[in-house]
């Protein structure tokens, strides 16, 4: 189908609409319609993916799987049209027939299986491996209910359900016959054989079934097709087998095959603190198990020769420690199954696996119950008892200089396992996901394991797709880069660079800015459909949108806005370049701090949006249930990046990555990637502020600050915190006292007092800075032209060249 006219389009989309949805094209909704475009492009992906599917059978070529509980892939449609070169033909035929493509392609439930950073990650990846011919495909879990929707109700957060199942979902593909059976729980007896070696049985378990799903990951116009593989857990016993039986029987089959179905029921939420849950664990369990026997089978059909060379041809990537299970999984199916000794085992396991780290927040770090573990998964957890013993007499008797270390170093220690320790010791590689973060992993967070094993830890420094992210989400951005410096970025976005030499020249400059305001003027009118706001495109669209979490410090913006507030009252002529002050967050449903600041934040943006005093200096607009497709709005648009997390917590942050190369300018702490930006765009094309990494772990080890101080030495502190505990922004209901003795009492955990001189100092420089457009687009075209290191390409060619060995399929 490649080289459709738009007029033999307009015939398949009319044909389609037929045959798929059963209607004539001149009754056609839009819903119709996408379905009859994803069926054009699901008809031209599906003979490149059996392509590729027998390419790497016949080549036999190492691959790689990525194993993740969260792929948060959003919307699919437009990007698969783009990456399989339909997409400018199929959307002026859309026109033609007078339909508006972007409102067909929002026909799509926005897949939000993934909380944030880390599944989102997970869903560049994919692209990027595709896009390079690389051989490798995601394992997931098909949730049937996403991450919670958000709405905002009297400012208020309340979580909806996200059943987006509802209607059929036109790129998966059920593959009922690979299944494969988990078992949980059960009894093991142990064998002694002839030959002295021991075998282990397994009774009594339950069985759960695990259905694959399989969606078509396309590379960018290069007709490889891979695949994200998610699992479904189904009950294996069919209603009609419980016919005959009685009653009671009937009801606890009904009641047993439901919480089956829990397993892939919902996605957990990324909470403040980690909780042991125990569905949470059959989920983990349930993604591995599957995995890997999928993955065996795929092996032993294809290569054909002994497990031993399992390394040679496949690597395992976990993405975090929540599939860490892999390793004494792992473990087991060579032992129990495939009758390897525990030698040869643990050789090919660490060959296989390879972990890499999200994050260094102590509260966030997985930690399993030994009992959970032991009744759910009897024989893993004797497994991770012999690593954890094996493992431990090796540093006793090896290392003696670490002895004092082994109650920090044991897996198994005051009655939990610890996910992290497994995961470092079962694998061949340990990476961080930005160059301060892994150094933390290094010196601090993992200081013993890398004093182990020095040679598995390194750095890979994340990425975006910036064909979503730039070419898709801003096809006017694109066409001028393209016309100044041809196509070939869109292949090696490393060649965004040669924009550089038009940083300075104002005709380019001017059309960049008129972009700008062009996808302003858009976000503009988003705005005011969905809340009734007006703000003005001329105003800077300042911009914080990732999860609320206290250390991202939404509440030290919000206080800025207070600050402005406050000023603007005591002075209503202050000359201000107006602002337009953007947040989008989900808070986890039991975080009840992250909700106070949601709450605040709604009842500034009421207060100050509907102050005549204020005359539309200032806007504040809280956009809900921030997700993928929220986020492809708002990024073209984005003026200024606020990227603010107390330096040291932010792992790298990757929305930092998708503004920088839209052409927002960065207002940042030095802290994850933010100090990979700097570093690039240099000192003058960004706004960093604030504690350092060092400062702020030397506080944490020394003591030394004290909230309080800052309370009774900055007044601008003082009004904003008394205004909160005197009800100054209340009203019956709502009150902002914890937010005040949170921060007081608690002596202020995230340095937001700390840091708010400096982000006030540094927010004075971004509005001097605006005021001069000229230099404010130098800055911006600059922050584009070295965006290209950002790309998911570049950190994947990494992970491929230097962790997963794997080469490029040839063209
Ligand atoms: C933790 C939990 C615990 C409760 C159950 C659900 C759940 C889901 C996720 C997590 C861990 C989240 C860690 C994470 O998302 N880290 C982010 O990873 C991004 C990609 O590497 C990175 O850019 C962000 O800085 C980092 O915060």
């Amino acid at each position: 189908m490649p080289h459709l006219t738009i007029d033999e389009w307009i015939k398949a989309i009319e044909h389609k609409a037929e045959s798929v949805r059963g209607v004539a094209i001149n009754e056609a909704t839009d819903k119709d319609i996408y379905y009859a475009v994803s069926a054009l492009v699901t008809e031209e992906m599906n003979k490149n993916w059996l392509q590729t599917q027998e390419r790497y059978k016949e080549k036999q070529c190492k691959q790689v799987y990525y194993l993740s509980m969260e792929f948060l892939v959003g919307r699919l449609l437009e990007s698969n049209l783009l990456n399989s070169g339909l997409l400018n033909e199929c959307n002026e035929a859309l026109k033609k027939l007078g339909f508006n493509p972007e409102r067909v392609y929002a026909q799509e439930p926005d897949a939000g299986l993934g909380n944030g950073g880390l599944g989102r990650l997970a869903a560049c990846f994919l692209e990027s491996i595709a896009s390079l011919r690389y051989a490798g495909h995601g394992c997931g879990i098909r949730y049937r209910y996403g991450l919670f929707e958000q709405r905002i109700i009297h400012g208020h957060q309340v979580e909806l359900p996200d059943y987006w199942l509802k209607e059929e979902y036109p790129w998966e593909t059920r593959k009922a016959e690979e299944s494969v059976d988990i078992h949980f729980g059960g009894d093991i007896h142990m064998f002694k054989k002839n030959d002295g070696s021991l075998e282990f049985k397994y009774e009594n378990t339950d069985k759960v079934t695990a259905v694959p799903y399989d969606v078509p990951i396309a590379g960018y116009q290069n007709k490889v097709v891979n695949s994200l593989r998610l699992w479904s857990a189904e009950s294996n016993a069919s209603d009609s087998e419980m016919l005959t039986s009685q009653c009671s029987q009937y009801y606890h089959h009904l009641d047993h095959k439901h919480s089956i179905e829990q397993i892939s029921g919902f996605l957990y939420p990324d909470d403040s603190m980690y909780e042991g849950k125990v569905l949470r664990l059959k989920q983990q369990y349930f993604l591995v198990s599957a995995s890997l026997k999928s993955i065996f089978r795929q092996y032993k059909k294809t290569v054909r020769r002994s497990l031993i060379h399992l390394p040679d041809k496949i690597v395992i990537q976990i993405n975090d420690t929540h599939p860490s299970l892999a390793v004494p999984e792992l473990m087991r199916i060579l032992m129990d199954e495939e009758r390897f000794g525990w030698e040869d085992a643990w050789q090919i396991t660490t060959k296989v696996i390879a972990y890499t780290n999200h994050t260094t927040l102590s509260e966030a770090l997985e930690k399993w119950p030994e009992d959970m573990v032991k009744s759910l998964l009897p024989r893993l957890y004797m497994i991770i008892q012999e690593i954890n013993e094996r493992f431990c007499k090796k540093v006793w008797n090896d290392h003696p200089l670490l002895r004092e270390k082994i109650p920090e170093l044991a897996i198994i220690a005051d009655g939990q396992v610890h996910m992290a320790r497994l995961a470092i010791v079962g694998s061949f590689s340990v990476n961080g996901v930005a160059r301060l973060h892994t150094d933390i992993l290094k010196k601090k967070e993992m200081k013993s394991f890398y004093t182990l094993f020095p040679e598995r830890f390194n750095n890979k420094t994340n990425g975006i797709t910036h064909r979503r992210w730039l070419l898709q989400v801003n096809p006017e951005l694109s066409s001028l880069i393209t016309d100044v410096i041809g196509p070939q970025w869109i292949q090696r976005p490393n060649q965004l660079i040669s924009l550089l030499r038009y940083s300075k020249d104002s005709p380019f400059l001017d059309k960049v800015s008129a972009v700008k305001v062009h996808n302003k003027v858009k976000l503009a009118h988003f705005i005011h459909e969905k809340t009734g706001i007006m703000v003005d495109e001329h105003s800077i669209f300042d911009v914080q949108i990732k999860r609320l979490h206290e250390y991202k410090r939404q509440l030290l913006n919000i206080f800025h806005v207070i600050h402005l507030y406050n000023e603007l009252k005591d002075n209503p002529k202050l000359d201000i370049t107006p602002r337009t002050f953007l947040f989008g967050a989900k808070a986890a449903p039991s975080y009840h701090f992250a909700k106070e600041v949601i709450k605040l934040i709604n009842r500034m943006a009421s207060l100050i949006n509907n102050d005549p005093a204020i005359h539309d200096k200032i806007k504040v607009v809280f956009l809900e249930n921030y997700n993928v497709s929220l986020a492809e709005k708002i990024i073209p648009a984005t003026d200024i990046s606020e990227q603010i997390s107390t330096a040291s917590k932010e792992a790298s942050g990757t929305g930092n990555m998708k503004m920088m190369m839209n052409g927002a300018l960065t207002l940042g702490t030095l802290d994850g990637a933010n100090i990979e930006i700097k570093d690039l765009v240099g000192d003058k094309n960004i706004f960093i502020f604030g504690l350092t990494a060092d400062e702020v772990l030397h506080y944490y080890n020394h003591g030394g600050y004290v909230a309080r101080d800052i309370y009774h030495t900055d007044e601008r502190v003082r009004r904003i915190l008394d205004q909160l505990k005197d009800g100054a922004f209340g009203s019956q209901e709502i009150e902002f006292k914890d937010i005040y003795y949170h921060t007081l009492y608690h002596n202020d955990p995230y340095f937001v007092l700390r840091d708010f001189d400096a982000y006030i100092e540094a927010h004075e420089l971004v509005e001097q800075s605006y005021r001069d457009q000229a230099t404010w687009m130098n800055m911006s075209v600059t922050n584009i032209a070295y965006s290209g290191k950002f790309s998911s390409d570049r950190t994947i060619q990494e992970y491929a060249s230097e962790i997963w060995k794997l080469k490029r399929m040839e063209k």
